[in-house]
């Protein structure tokens, strides 16, 4: 494959990209369509159950007068060969005469994985795999997760003084990191569909808990509250802002309070929680709440630490459950990148070493 193939793949997953937080819990898929080295088509998945890109990029060629027969169409997800919401994708590539189609991964969906791949090579499509795979996998990791384990990506977010403290002893923590961090934790919520905090953090800091960028959409805000604090707040007169926009849930062992208030379920244990999430259709959870995040390690996918220039000195440990007593034996993780946020800078990492 070609230099100038990369070129249109980079762009294909460019485009991909803009259908982030309106797809979920489908993925994010970008096309592009080349012909005589030119650019007649492009597309992108928009909204969860609407068209697929490679549709998208298909009408965007027509409607601009060029003919499909014989192009060559980049993708950086395999295109489908089910019947889902959509039609199949494939069997329309096939329709519409492409001559060759570069996919940059094979779809992880049980449904599709190498059908649509086959169904097209079978027809005569000259079909290339792998092309800037691992950029694809990475944009989608949610999606991929979720389809294959029909589990939530979990992402665990933090915001740590130097010296590793979530809050003061007296549970002070407005504000740790500074501005250029906050918004990019917006960024973060607009890729994940819910956002989960504890009962704690919600009578603290009466949080949003939604996206307040440009062109994002509504969050599901998951509580956990075991013995319905918030309920018996809100009886008492107390209102809370993260009821202002989305939907709410809470987890807790007193369903029965929040009758006529929000949705409950009377379920605690992290990975029931975590379960019935995925059974309600939710890709991905942001866990925002420090005093939780102890609780749902084991379940995390990937770590998003933001470190704010300050030093508590002492105070709330965001993994103290973990009572690591060998240095050895501590979990490890995967650093992936680091960068510096005006005053803060944001660590993301994998779990696991290597
Ligand atoms: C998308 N957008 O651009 C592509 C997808 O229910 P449906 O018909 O929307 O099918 C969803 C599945 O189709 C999805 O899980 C994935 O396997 C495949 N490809 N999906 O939402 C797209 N190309
Ligand atoms: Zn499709």
């Amino acid at each position: 494959m070609s230099s100038e193939d990369e070129k249109f793949m980079r762009l294909a997953l460019e485009l991909a990209k803009r259908g982030e937080g309106w797809v979920n819990p489908n993925p994010m898929v970008g096309a592009v369509i080349v012909k005589d080295g030119k650019i007649i088509g492009v597309g992108w998945h928009k909204r969860f159950g609407d068209k697929h890109a490679e549709v998208n990029a298909i009408e965007d060629a027509k409607r601009k007068g060029y003919d499909v027969r014989g192009a060559t169409m980049y993708v950086t997800l395999e295109p489908c060969s089910h019947w889902g919401k959509q039609p199949p994708c494939a069997d329309r590539i096939i329709r519409e005469g492409f001559k060759r189609v570069v996919v940059a991964m094979v779809d992880p969906n049980p449904l599709v994985s190498g059908r649509g791949i086959e169904k097209m090579r079978k027809a005569g499509i000259e079909v290339e795999v792998g092309l800037l795979e691992e950029e694809a996998r990475k944009l989608n990791e949610i999606f991929i997760k979720y389809v294959t384990s029909k589990m939530p990506f979990v992402s665990i977010k933090l915001a740590l003084t130097l010296d590793g403290f979530i809050a003061t002893e007296t549970g002070s923590s407005q504000w740790i990191t500074g501005e250029k961090a906050r918004q990019k934790v917006q960024e973060l919520r607009r890729g994940h569909m819910a956002i989960m905090v504890g009962a704690g953090t919600v009578l603290a800091d009466d949080p949003r808990l939604n996206c307040r960028l440009e062109n994002c959409p509504e969050k599901v805000k998951v509580i956990l509250d075991r013995s319905g604090r918030v309920a018996n707040a809100i009886r008492e007169g107390r209102k809370f802002r993260l009821f202002e926009d989305g939907r709410v849930i809470f987890f807790t062992e007193r369903p029965e309070l929040f009758e006529g208030i929000a949705e409950a379920y009377p379920i605690t244990e992290p990975k029931e929680i975590l379960k019935k999430l995925a059974e309600l259709g939710i890709d991905s959870v942001l866990i925002e709440g420090g005093r939780i995040a102890c609780q749902f390690l084991a379940f995390a996918d990937k770590f998003y630490l933001f470190y704010g220039p300050k030093l508590f000195g002492n105070g709330i440990k965001p993994f103290e459950c973990l009572k690591v007593q060998e240095a050895s034996e501590a979990p490890v993780v995967r650093i992936e990148s680091i960068e510096r946020l005006g005053e803060s800078f944001l660590v993301t990492a994998y779990p696991g070493g290597g």
